[in-house]
């Protein structure tokens, strides 16, 4: 499948930014010519996983595709129970409904927006474990995902393990850059889990991208396949949350997979809820079918390796154009550092929600931005949260785009770090309660544009 792109004019750009209260999310695709914005439900389908969607048993019960993607999530992330849902917040929904106390606490390894907002809605509180090294965008550290244990330690000690609801762990994080988390710091942090009796949660929606890393950088793991990697990842937690949309490379879908019989059963119980039957969990039969040839081709290593190769690509031409970005160069995009780029911007004027509205007008390329518009609001003082990192995602689709895009945007970035002078930080002008940065609308604190010519 090939797809139109279409230029669009500095005037077009500046009207439809403008029209979409600055935030990228609010842009119609068809004025948009290199779309960063998400890996989320872009990438495209393979040949087979097409022939896959031919094959759909849209039964409303025990659809084949079903089982075929229950034999699949078994094979290759080891889980016995599998509660298919419509993509990976409705899998967090039922895992946050069902595993947090009210007053309860959710350590974990950086919080990531969907995640975090269910285990509030819960009644929980997501307490940050991740080393301290994830906050500096400049640190090299390779396994910057890995949990401190100290700080684990204290967590523990300080509210006692009882009032763990579970540990919530992301292979790779997100928020931090697309950083992987090193096994032997998962066993580690397993280990004391099972001395309390807590349980652990991955958030394996991008848990072969973390695979590739470990093979690559952590000793003893350069000769197992991805397939071996990723089991033995999965074999140190109690189940985990999937948004499908990334790794698995189809366009929609989830699921939550769990060891434990009666946990599974609660949650068969409410997916029908929230979802639908526990054999589709708000999935067509052909949905599931794609997603189960997407996972087994998600661990073929030249696949893995022609993917992360692209996104490092464009970040060693954005570091050669002296764009400050996030090191090392983590597994979905590259992220550009905000407030480095953007000094003269005060932070309370959303450095990276303006700059990635100026790269739209720059040349067309959609980012997302992913600092404090994304942390939102503290749950409890109401006050905003300004996370330790500003950024701007130029997240890559699997298999999408080619090497000229990548050059285009790196251009683009190149030419807007030049000229960053004429970046303007923005004010909110209309702020939604939950997962704001999805709807927020702004206006430039001074003038109408964010890029001053
Ligand atoms: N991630 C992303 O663009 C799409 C929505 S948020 C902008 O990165 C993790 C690690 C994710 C994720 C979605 C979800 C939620 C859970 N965990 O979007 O509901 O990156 O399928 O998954 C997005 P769904």
């Amino acid at each position: 499948m090939v797809e139109h792109l279409r230029m669009t004019t500095d005037v077009e750009r500046e009207q439809a930014i403008s029209a979409a209260g600055f935030n990228t999310f609010l842009l119609p695709s068809r004025l948009v010519y290199i779309d960063l914005l998400t890996d989320s439900g872009t990438s495209a389908m393979s040949d087979r996983q097409w022939a896959g969607m031919m094959l759909g048993d849209e039964a409303y019960a025990g659809s084949e595709n079903f089982y075929h993607l229950e034999t699949a999530v078994r094979r290759y992330y080891g889980y016995a129970h599998l509660i298919p849902t419509h993509q990976g917040r409705g899998a967090e929904h039922i895992l946050s409904q069902l595993c947090i106390k009210p007053g309860q606490i959710v350590p974990g390894n950086m919080y990531f927006t969907t995640t975090k907002v269910h285990q509030e809605l819960a009644g929980g509180r997501f307490v940050d474990i991740i080393i301290d090294e994830a906050h500096d965008p400049d640190n090299e550290h390779p396994f910057k995902g890995n949990c401190d244990l100290a700080k684990l330690d204290r967590v523990i000690k300080e509210h006692g393990a009882d009032r763990i609801a579970y540990l919530s762990i992301a292979a790779t994080v997100n928020m931090a850059g697309g950083q992987p988390i090193s096994l032997s710091n998962l066993r580690e942090v397993r280990e004391r889990c099972q001395r309390h009796g807590i349980r652990i949660f991955l958030d394996a929606t991008r848990a072969v991208e973390n695979a590739y890393f470990v093979k690559e950088r952590e000793p003893g793991y350069a000769a197992m396949t991805l397939e071996e990697i990723l089991r033995e990842t999965c074999s140190y937690t109690d189940g985990c949350t999937m948004s499908a949309k990334k790794d698995s490379l189809v366009n929609i879908g989830g699921f939550l997979a769990i060891n434990d019989d009666e946990l599974a059963e609660q949650a068969r119980n409410m997916v029908v809820i929230y979802e639908g039957l526990h054999t589709y969990g708000g999935m067509a039969g052909r949905d599931m079918e794609a997603m189960a040839v997407g996972i087994e081709e998600s661990v073929q290593l030249d696949h893995m390796h022609a993917r992360i190769g692209q996104v490092e690509y464009l970040g060693h031409k954005l570091i050669e154009g002296g764009v400050p970005v996030v090191k090392p160069i983590g597994g979905h995009g590259i992220f550009l550092n905000a407030s480095r780029f953007l000094p003269h911007v005060p932070r309370e004027q959303f450095q990276a929600q303006a700059l990635s509205a100026a790269l739209y007008v720059d040349s067309g390329v959609r980012a997302m931005e992913r600092g404090a518009v994304s942390a939102g609001r503290d749950h409890e003082t109401g006050k905003n949260v300004f996370p330790s990192l500003e950024l701007v995602r130029l997240t890559i689709p699997r298999r999408v785009y080619t090497q000229a895009h990548m050059d285009v945007t790196a251009e683009s970035c190149v030419n807007l770090y030049e000229n960053r002078k004429s970046i303007v930080g923005l004010k909110f002008t209309h702020e939604p309660k939950y997962l704001r940065f999805f709807q927020a609308r702004f206006a430039p604190v001074e003038g109408e544009q964010v890029l001053r010519t």
